[in-house]
């Protein structure tokens, strides 16, 4: 069985231990943790990692109150004075599956060197890599090491513990009951989410993907689409969804598929998009967190998220995740791509010595 499959299903039971494990975790470091009111915090990485830190730091952002920002690994050392804060006490996650990945160790080593201000705490599957050698505090998930190229399970997982992180910052122990409903909750409708994301996935006549998501949705937008491009190298894109309607929707044919991450907040506005999207002639698919009346726009696709945990948008966020890295994987079985040998992509990017 194909590894990013497996890995992909091995959901509910990993989200399981993340749960439990950093618990866990936050107890045995939080002493260490100096979080004043005035405290940023910013969430660093790359490729899929970049990604879940810009969910991540949508979700701190909401929860805590406290400034949260999202930064490409690269640009900490490269650009530094446009993102990091100068005197702002500051907490940053350096996040990396791998734990190996240069532009993440480079960021954190002139962190270290350059800005007193900024304590960091390593977010990573590996612990035995350079990450958490470098950092004086890890979480790290090795139930979620990956064999696959491709990020599926690491990126929910790795959200989850921020989530987790987040919500003992802002001492809220309703949304840690919430969370833990998580891994049942995608135990019984993982069956329905892959019956749709294998029927769009194995129509290949969709030539570009479009997925929309709004604030904490944003970062899920764009994982998807990097999901496709690394397992079947179609073109996507990744908006906000009313964003989607200031020029890019004009890109939209019959052979266009654009998938709406819906929650609750801003329902009636995203809504609207979708059915202008849904008049532009593309495949509509709207996954969203209630039931539909079909009347509203026959022939649009509707996954229905966390139905059965009635979630706030905030803990949601991960369940909207699997259907869409399902749909990666059915588009390239269809393709007679092998999802497990992306083209041109290595696990790990490693920086050549002369480039540092
Ligand atoms: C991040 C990453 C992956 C990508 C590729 C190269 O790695 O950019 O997202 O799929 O395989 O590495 P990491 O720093 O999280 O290990």
């Amino acid at each position: 069985m194909s590894s990013t499959y497996k890995e992909i299903k091995n959901q509910p039971m990993s989200w399981r231990q993340t749960l439990k494990q950093t618990t866990q975790d936050w107890n045995s470091f939080k002493d260490r943790l100096t979080i004043r009111p005035n405290t940023h915090f910013l969430f660093i990485g790359c490729g899929t990692s970049f990604y879940l830190s810009q969910t991540s730091a949508a979700l701190f952002q909401e929860l805590t109150g406290h400034v949260s920002r999202a930064i490409p690994g690269s640009e900490v050392f490269l650009t530094s004075g446009c993102v990091i804060p100068n005197e702002a006490p500051t907490i940053a996650f350096a996040i990396s599956r791998s734990g190996t990945t240069s532009e993440v160790l480079l960021a954190v080593e002139y962190l270290q060197h350059h800005y007193p201000n900024v304590q960091v705490v390593g977010v990573t599957c590996n612990s035995e890599e350079g990450l958490s050698k470098i950092v004086p505090i890890t979480i790290s998930l090795e139930h979620v090491k990956e064999e696959s190229v491709v990020m599926t399970q690491s990126f929910t997982n790795m959200v989850l513990a921020l989530q987790v992180i987040a919500a003992k910052i802002a001492n809220r122990e309703d949304i840690l009951t919430e969370l833990s409903r998580l891994p049942e909750v995608l135990e019984a409708e993982f069956e329905t989410y892959e019956d749709i994301a294998k029927s769009i996935g194995q129509n290949i006549s969709y030539h570009y993907y479009v997925f929309l998501g709004l604030g904490k949705y944003y970062g899920l937008a764009n994982e998807a689409c990097l999901k496709l491009k690394e397992m079947t190298q179609v073109f996507c894109e990744a908006y906000g969804p009313l964003e989607f309607r200031h020029g890019p929707i004009s890109m939209v044919t019959n052979q266009a598929c654009v998938l709406l991450l819906q929650g609750h907040e801003a329902g009636n506005w995203v809504k609207d998009v979708a059915t202008d999207v849904f008049k532009s002639g593309a495949l509509t698919a709207i996954l969203q967190p209630f039931e539909t009346c079909k009347a509203e726009m026959d022939g649009a696709t509707f996954v229905q998220i966390g139905l059965q945990g009635t979630f706030d948008d905030w803990v949601r966020t991960i369940l909207y995740m699997p259907t869409l890295q399902l749909l990666a994987y059915h588009r390239a079985i269809s393709l007679g791509c092998n999802p497990d040998q992306p083209r041109n992509l290595t696990q790990v990017v490693v920086l050549a010595n002369e480039a540092m």
